[in-house]
């Protein structure tokens, strides 16, 4: 897609536009490099106002996330790579709404750093558990008034596999028949996918703010790819579960195979990536989750799989509306893979809950040593 250099000229960049490249691999935005004349790179994405409704609520809430999360880092080096930073319009806005409708922001650029799609080490794993539980600390103490929803039942997984099971009645777009098994694998699990939310329906689990996307390439890691910096993407960050981000993490950085892989029997998570993550999300949240939160994280993995699953299948049976597809069958396949990662968890959910369980007693004890240095 070509953007016309006039969009980034509407934002308060270092002046004049010499090229515009895209950038990214993103599921739902637009997302490109702005390189100016005489500064810095920056970051222009078009939202998707298909997924994102009130793309000013966004906003609002990006710009208040990144000012408290800016404000808890100030006192570190290199702060200003910890933090995206909004480049408002000349006018003073947080985005351009163009002349066909579409909306706009800039970011500054995080530059130089890489993103992962898989990890290699439990030591980066531990980090990226750390970073998001970090996240999730930080902004605990966000001022009133509460975060905008921006999408609304995100990850109210009750809701997802009904309106698949409503979709797939439907059949809008004659796809149902090679997704039967699919369809099945998910209805199947419909006594499972209540947990959380009626747990919060009880009172028993908070709520609180969380990143709801936390997939690993959301994650910037210094340039050597070490320690992680910065925390992307937050068009979700909004009221949630601390399970919606935890069980994204596990999905997306213990997983041995891509997120649409094709080979099945590649399809696994490993252990030592799951430990990782598991300590350094502990280590940071030891100061705020409490022991039912805990209780559940294991489980979380499982139904965040299960979840995105449902969602990819739900949008293949439509007809690819949501989701970027490099192919006709890309959600189905995505489906697939993901199911296939589900069946793999279920099978170890004893062995995974009993990893969390020690390694919480292990942080509340003090017991940590640190993993991989
Ligand atoms: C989308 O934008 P991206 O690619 O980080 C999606 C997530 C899914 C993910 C699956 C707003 O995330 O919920 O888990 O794809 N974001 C939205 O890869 O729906
Ligand atoms: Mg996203």
């Amino acid at each position: 897609m070509e953007v016309d250099h006039q969009i980034a000229q509407h934002f308060d960049g270092p002046g004049q536009v010499t090229r515009i490249n895209p950038l990214g691999r993103g599921h739902i935005n637009d997302t490109f490099v702005v390189h100016f004349a005489d500064g810095p790179d920056h970051v222009l994405q078009r939202i998707n106002h298909f997924v994102f409704p009130r793309p000013e609520w966004v906003m609002d809430n990006i710009v208040r996330v990144t000012q408290h999360l800016q404000s808890k880092v100030a006192h570190l080096p290199d702060c200003q790579k910890r933090s995206l930073r909004v480049i408002p319009t000349r006018q003073g806005r947080t985005v351009h709404v163009d002349d066909k409708g579409h909306y706009w922001r800039m970011y500054s650029r995080l530059h130089p750093m890489q993103s992962y799609e898989q990890l290699q080490t439990p030591r980066q794993a531990y980090f990226v558990g750390r970073s998001f539980g970090e996240f999730q600390a930080q902004l605990a103490d966000l001022p009133h008034p509460r975060l905008h929803e921006t999408i609304v039942d995100f990850h109210h997984t009750p809701r997802r596999l009904s309106r698949l099971l409503h979709v797939a009645q439907a059949d809008p777009q004659r796809r149902r028949s090679s997704a039967q098994r699919e369809i099945d694998f998910a209805r199947k699990r419909e006594h499972r996918v209540e947990m959380l939310v009626d747990c919060q329906r009880r009172g028993e689990l908070p709520e609180r703010i969380t990143h709801n996307d936390t997939k690993l390439n959301n994650l910037m890691f210094d340039e050597a790819g070490n320690e992680p910096l910065c925390v992307l993407d937050l068009d979700t960050v909004m009221p949630g579960l601390v399970h919606y981000d935890f069980g994204d993490m596990i999905r997306t950085g213990c997983a041995t195979a891509a997120e649409d892989e094709e080979e099945l029997e590649l399809v696994d998570f490993d252990r030592n990536l799951f430990a990782g993550i598991c300590q350094g999300y502990l280590e940071a949240g030891r100061t705020f989750l409490t022991p039912l939160e805990v209780e559940h994280l294991a489980f979380s993995a499982i139904l965040m799989t299960l979840e995105v699953g449902i969602r990819f299948l739900t949008d293949y049976l439509e007809g690819d509306l949501y989701f970027k597809v490099h192919h006709p069958e890309h959600n189905l396949q995505r489906a697939r893979s993901q199911f296939e990662l589900v069946r793999k968890l279920e099978a170890a959910e004893t062995e995974l809950h009993d990893l969390v369980m020690e390694t919480w007693s292990r942080s509340l004890s003090g017991e940590m040593e640190r993993v991989g240095t």
